[in-house]
């Protein structure tokens, strides 16, 4: 049976027809219309706390989309993904991150259950954790390992990285995590500058061992350690996490010393693996499986939930709402939480790399606005740059805040300025400020009437700017861990109601092709012949030097 395009279904069409009816209508009076709109218009987990009623919707906003829930078929694809089947159609692969944060029950792939080999893996790096920690593994040169450099990209960097500084007030301590992803070579060189080869360990973490920065960034990496401690010291010095052990080994890093995944674990959801090697090491394993626990929290809440109290799926609904029915084109991240700063770099990847996509399942194009640009800063640092914008540039940009009740680093007096910050930030998006409003406050600070009349249009706010904020308790590893679970259900409900497999990434695909046709010319070892004349002048310009 031909499925149907998503926007020519009714659920669709009632919600075009209800934005249609909703346009004119101002946040500011919604509110003063209705006492009760925070209550009705806010959803409570454990203890979190995610209030949507500053979104442009009214409560009949919700039951038209709830029906685009089921017009997407998000329980049936739910439980095929559970039971293992291949939705990502185009790789031919089973998506079962959700495995590794399982707990007891057993999962099936290809008829297998994967749940002993998940286990195993976590116990090695238990393992492995506990050496580095208590001293029992030793550098070549029998010292301590006193730090780590994971050096791996895109989901092999960006999952451990974030959340390695997500929990920084849960650090080991006499152990420094680092991160290197960049070929340029600043990246690693800038790391390496401050440390000893001696109480160095190298993790290098790519899912299939062949990516060009990593195994760049890993031989000038193995070079630098040989150097001072040769070659046989790379068996104390150097690890690996990958699905590849055959190239693993041809790298020269001993299987023993191999924590292995599997290619039913997507690259941006591997977080849960082995890819969280570093993060384990930083934070230790205990924490880790507390990250992990709250990972599957959430994903009991996402599977048993109903829509109408699902919070990953309420996200995707406003976040459709808003790009499919309001035309919002972006969606702004605002963490206040400097430790969730890198919160917006690691869901740029997993939103935009699993939805950016020009076709849907069937193969055909997508013309239905699939996955807004996700950009953002932690506040209140980006209050001093791009929020201008936001307030007053004239573009619909829905804003996510995330805040935590507790501070991570409870300095005294500056977390409840961070939430105030916070706070009013939200509701001065959603009031705005009007012409008389300012009228009056300036007339009010004894303002000259010439300079209200000439400087008062400046200082109008439209507001009804929409809004979401989600308040956790703490930054720990069990609420990081679900927050993360959140949004990567979030992603897999948009894909199912927008048609879309969120699991492949073609474009990163192409980009590692690209690079290593041009290589050659670039080391001048081939010819430039049939290449546009940009690509020519640039190569003939980055080569006079
Ligand atoms: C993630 C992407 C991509 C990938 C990197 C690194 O979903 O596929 O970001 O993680 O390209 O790949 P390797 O882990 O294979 O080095």
């Amino acid at each position: 049976m031909a499925v149907s395009r998503p926007d020519e279904t009714p659920a669709w069409r009632a919600l075009a027809a209800h934005a249609g009816e909703t346009a004119p209508l101002h946040l500011r009076d919604l509110f003063a219309a209705d006492p009760q709109r925070f209550a009705r218009l806010s959803l409570a987990w454990n203890d979190w706390l995610l209030d949507f009623s500053k979104q442009r919707i009214t409560p009949a906003t919700l039951p038209l989309l709830h029906a685009l829930w089921y017009a997407g078929g998000v329980p049936e694809w739910s439980a095929r993904m559970r039971a293992g089947e291949a939705i990502n159609h185009t790789e031919g692969r089973a998506v079962l991150h959700i495995a590794l944060r399982n707990g007891k029950p057993a999962l099936l792939h290809n008829g297998r259950d994967v749940m002993p080999g998940v286990r195993a893996v976590l116990e090695k790096m238990e393992r492995f954790v506990a050496a580095i920690h208590d001293g029992h593994w030793r550098g070549a040169g029998g010292e301590r390992i006193s730090d780590v450099v994971n050096i791996g990209i895109g989901g092999s960097d960006l999952g451990p990285r974030m959340a390695t500084q997500a929990l920084a007030a849960c650090h080991h301590p006499g152990l420094r995590v680092h991160y290197v992803a960049n070929l340029d070579g600043a990246d690693l060189a800038t790391v390496l500058a401050g440390l000893q080869p001696r109480r160095t360990l190298f993790i290098i973490a790519s899912k299939t061992f062949t990516t060009q920065e990593t195994m760049q960034n890993a031989h000038s990496a193995r070079e630098w350690l040989t150097r001072e401690l040769g070659a046989t010291a790379v068996a104390k010095h150097f690890v690996a996490v990958s699905t590849n052990l055959v190239e693993v080994e041809r790298f020269g890093i001993d299987p023993e010393n191999a924590f292995e995944f599997w290619d039913w674990v997507g690259g941006r959801y591997s977080l849960w693996s082995a890819i969280g090697l570093p993060l384990a090491l930083a934070i230790g394993m205990a924490r880790f499986r507390e990250l992990l626990a709250g990972a599957h929290a959430m994903d009991e809440h996402f599977f048993t939930a109903p829509v109408e109290r699902n919070l990953p799926g309420l996200l995707a609904l406003l976040e459709i709402w808003n790009s499919n029915f309001l035309g919002a084109d972006n969606r702004a991240l605002l963490p206040y939480s400097q430790s969730l700063a890198l919160l917006p770099r690691y869901l740029q990847q997993l939103e935009m790399e699993s939805n950016g996509k020009q076709v849907d399942r069937e193969g055909r194009p997508v013309t239905w606005a699939a996955a807004p640009v996700l950009w953002g800063e932690a506040g209140t640092n980006g209050q001093h740059a791009f929020y201008q914008l936001i307030h007053q540039g004239g573009r619909l940009v829905p804003c996510e805040f995330i805040a935590c009740c507790e501070a991570d680093f409870p300095l005294p007096g500056h977390h409840e300025k961070l939430l105030a910050n916070c706070f009013a930030q939200s509701e001065a998006l959603m009031r705005g400020k009007t012409l008389a409003e300012v009228q009056a406050e300036m007339a009010a600070a004894r303002i000259p009437e010439v300079v209200v009349d000439r400087l008062a249009p400046y200082k109008v706010f439209p507001g009804n700017q929409p809004s979401t904020t989600l308040l956790l308790p703490r930054l720990d590893p069990f609420n990081l861990g679900a927050l993360i679970a959140l949004y990567e259900h979030k992603v897999f409900v948009e894909s199912c109601i927008w048609n879309i497999n969120p699991f492949d990434q073609w474009g990163v695909e192409y980009g590692k092709q690209l690079a290593s046709r041009l290589l050659p010319m670039i080391e001048g070892r081939t010819a430039t012949d049939g290449l546009d004349s940009s690509t020519t002048g640039l190569i003939a310009a980055s080569r006079r030097r």
